[in-house]
């Protein structure tokens, strides 16, 4: 009797925990991509999908228990050797939200990982143990060559405009997460993979890598900084001139076109 109540309040427990957790700030990261939106409401409806399926089953779970108490049994139990109809049922329903589900994600899938937009790099992001390498094209905004500027973990793009990342690694698989971006992709060892999105709030958010990548996983965190175009560009010419200045020869090539 008494642990039949067990099980009713893992359901009640469960659910409260959700419609909690928004106002303990531990829901999702703000959101500040422009395909955010409806990667949140994909989340969402597969969220109160599973969670009504999960309410109904902890519901019969707990009922059948208090029910046949064995305390309150008056004889000794039948046995049923299943029901087909019910097992045909609960096989096809199933199946049939999957699908519905592979089908209505779609246009969100395309959008994120094959609608890449047609423009050159914004820049290159190596994942390296234990750092992000970040490659922006130099002033001749051709990126793979000499004068390219070179940074570690301290991201910056414009606001408002489309980003294109063409992301490696030089070691292992590592996984370039922007949690506030809505950005999760792998960093493959061989393979250049493009990432894209576009930023719709200024601001600093993190970068994490979120593949167990060697023992300083932990410490492979960056920044993002997301800013107008009017301060992007002057911190990418505060960038040019430190690096130029570290580079006597190639500062000297630059003055002398
Ligand atoms: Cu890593």
């Amino acid at each position: 009797m008494f642990s039949s109540f067990l099980f009713l309040a893992v359901p009640v427990l469960g659910v409260a925990t959700f419609a909690i957790a928004p106002a303990f700030n531990i829901w999702l990261p703000k959101d500040v991509s422009s395909h955010g939106a409806t990667i949140d409401s994909l989340f969402m409806f597969i969220l109160i999908l599973t969670g009504i399926v999960f309410v109904i089953t902890e519901g019969l779970l707990f009922w059948f228990l208090w029910k046949y108490d064995a305390a309150k049994a008056t004889g000794p139990a039948t046995y049923v050797h299943g029901n087909h109809t019910l097992e045909v049922m609960w096989t096809l329903i199933p199946a049939g939200i999957l699908l519905f589900l592979a089908i209505y994600q779609m246009n969100t899938w395309a959008n994120v990982k094959m609608r890449r937009p047609a423009m050159a790099p914004t820049l290159e992001v190596v994942g390296r143990q234990f750092e992000w390498r970040l490659r922006y094209p130099g002033r001749d905004g051709t990126l793979g060559t000499p004068d390219d500027l070179f940074l570690v973990n301290d991201l910056h793009v414009p606001v408002d405009e489309d980003i294109l990342i063409q992301l490696k690694s030089m070691d292992v698989l590592h996984s370039f997460f922007l949690p506030n971006l809505r950005v999760k992709q792998d960093a493959v060892p061989g393979m250049k993979i493009p990432v894209w999105f576009k930023a719709t709030q200024t601001g600093q958010f993190d970068i994490v890598c979120a593949e167990l990548c060697g023992w300083g996983h932990y410490k492979m965190a960056g920044q993002i900084t997301i800013e107008s175009r009017k301060d992007f560009n002057a911190w990418l010419e505060s960038m040019y001139a430190k690096q130029e200045a570290t580079q006597p020869e190639q500062a000297a090539v630059a003055l002398a076109q």
